[in-house]
């Protein structure tokens, strides 16, 4: 019941495991798409949040350990509306968490599954998370029954209820937007692929890969898994990908040889920012 909690000045503590469920949990929230607050304002709402986007709870000892990952480039507003919500989201729900921002640099084509790998790979360098989060920038949580944790055999689907897909599945193996998965469960499915330069597929891949290493995909209900996705044009460099149609009729014999361990980047950056750690990585191109 009680585990040793050692505080900054060194002295010895005894905090009680935090409960479950979290009683500081509401259930829906009103998710507004106005402008977001700056960071500096977030920071100022979220006063216990320390450099890196870290936190753990302070009277509790907490249960899990989540990093959040997020592939990113160019979404400054998007970015700021995402931790406005998920920081006093996440706190809510007790966890002891931080929030990962994986900062494709330069103007190649966006590789959303190869930014993931960094950032697990990254994340994992700093601390033995139980957990990692895969999350786009646009889409905010609406209710905090949807935990941030992981299942201990299967990988997780979360935004199983988008507004824009009219709060229901787009297909039953979608696996795009939010999904989280073990360190052992990413190991066992080779991580992501590397090879989906622009839009579209990628997550199609790592769902076959999900399958294809042997476990299933896990699911909140749809009455809570609901998410307002932030509307936007496609990016500039993030262009359909015509290929990944074939790339994804070869997962099956891919998905061995191209994922976690045939990764390779450039460590550019690695910034702690009050509300979030930027890693700023060079990744490549489309070859
Ligand atoms: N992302 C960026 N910058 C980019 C591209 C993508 O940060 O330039 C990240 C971001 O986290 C985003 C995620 O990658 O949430 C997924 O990219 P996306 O938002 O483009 O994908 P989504 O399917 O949106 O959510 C599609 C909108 C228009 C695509 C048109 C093709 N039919
Ligand atoms: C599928 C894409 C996925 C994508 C999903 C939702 O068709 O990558 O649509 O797209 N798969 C392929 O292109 C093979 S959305 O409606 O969000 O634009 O996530």
């Amino acid at each position: 019941l009680f585990s040793h909690h050692v505080t900054p000045t060194g002295e010895g503590q005894q905090l009680r495991d935090c409960l479950e469920p979290s009683p500081l949990l509401v259930g829906p929230v009103l998710v507004r798409l106005t402008l977001p607050p700056t960071l500096g304002e977030i920071k100022e709402r979220n006063p216990l949040v320390t450099p890196g986007g870290r936190y753990r709870p302070p009277d509790c000892e907490p249960r899990h350990r989540t990093a959040i990952v997020v592939p990113y480039r160019n979404r400054q507003v998007h970015l700021r509306a995402l931790l406005y919500h998920l920081h006093p989201f996440l706190q809510r729900q007790q966890i002891h968490y931080a929030i990962y921002i994986v900062h494709q640099s330069g103007n190649s084509t966006f590789n959303r599954a190869k930014l993931l790998n960094v950032g697990v790979r990254e994340a994992l360098r700093d601390e033995d998370w139980g957990c990692i989060f895969l999350h786009d920038v646009d889409l905010l949580p609406e209710n905090d029954y949807n935990t941030y944790t992981c299942h201990p055999q299967h990988p997780t689907h979360l935004s199983v209820a988008m507004d824009k897909f009219r709060y229901r599945l787009p297909y039953p193996q979608y696996f795009g937007g939010v999904s989280a998965v073990t360190p052992d469960q990413y190991l066992k499915m080779n991580g992501f692929p590397n090879q989906y330069w622009g839009w579209g597929g990628e997550d199609d891949d790592i769902a076959a890969r999900v399958r294809l290493s042997g476990m299933k995909i896990v699911r909140p209900p749809v009455a809570i898994g609901h998410y307002k996705m932030i509307k936007h044009k496609g990016d500039q460099g993030n262009e359909q990908n015509p290929r990944r149609f074939d790339l994804l009729k070869r997962t099956r014999i891919n998905w061995r040889s191209d994922g976690l361990n045939s990764l390779t980047y450039n460590l550019l950056s690695k910034e702690l920012e009050p509300l979030y750690t930027n890693l700023s990585v060079s990744i490549g191109e489309d070859p």
